[in-house]
């Protein structure tokens, strides 16, 4: 398995399915690596520790960290399963950008952003970013978030150890 299968994986594991193969994450999301590398191998999934340290360090995004005493990896974002990443409310700037296709706008439109199979709607503090991230989705298009407005009306953000911006949601009115 190449690098980006094996970062793949991690992302299934981590994110979405640790069932799969048997894992099992605490309550902010964290795994042994000993374990995780054990039943990925048990499995025919060959990862060993030195892989996963290089892509924790090199993957674009940084989507994964290793906890400070090195016994546990976590997913930074994009969890489907239901765990507390623990992350302090923070204020977000004035706006922020969520990237989608445009065959989503009417719905958007109609009820605002919701985090789909995700815990959090995922925001980003550039442009350039939240388009790539629609790019994934279809024909992309950018919407403007109120984020400012939205935190002083009482709506939590987070910011995420690689840098997303997340809210629960957004309401229509708080989008351009
Ligand atoms: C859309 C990647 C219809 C929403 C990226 C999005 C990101 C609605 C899709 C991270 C809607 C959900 C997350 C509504 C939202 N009606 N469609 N009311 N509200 N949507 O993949 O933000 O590479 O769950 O616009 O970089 O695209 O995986 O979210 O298009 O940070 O690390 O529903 O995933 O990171 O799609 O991407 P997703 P996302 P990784």
């Amino acid at each position: 398995m190449n690098e980006v299968s094996q970062s793949k994986f991690l992302s299934l594991v981590l994110r979405h399915k640790p069932e799969e193969i048997g894992l099992v994450l605490d309550q902010n999301g964290w795994a042994s690596i000993d374990e995780l590398i054990a039943l990925a191998n048990a499995r025919g999934t060959n990862l060993n520790r030195s892989q996963i340290e290089f892509i924790v360090e090199n993957s674009d995004k940084k989507r994964f960290a290793i906890s400070a005493d090195g016994t546990k990896i976590r997913a930074n974002q994009g969890h489907s399963v239901e765990i507390a990443l623990g992350l302090p409310p923070q204020t977000p700037p004035e706006r922020l950008y969520h990237g989608t296709a445009t065959r989503f706008l009417g719905s958007i439109r109609e009820s605002g952003l919701h985090s789909a199979a995700r815990q959090h709607v995922h925001l980003s503090s550039d442009h350039a970013t939240a388009e790539k991230v629609g790019s994934r989705h279809g024909k992309p298009v950018v919407l403007t978030v109120e984020a400012g407005q939205m935190a002083r009306d009482g709506h939590f953000f987070y910011i995420s150890e690689n840098g997303v911006w997340l809210t629960e949601a957004v309401p229509a009115k708080y989008l351009n």
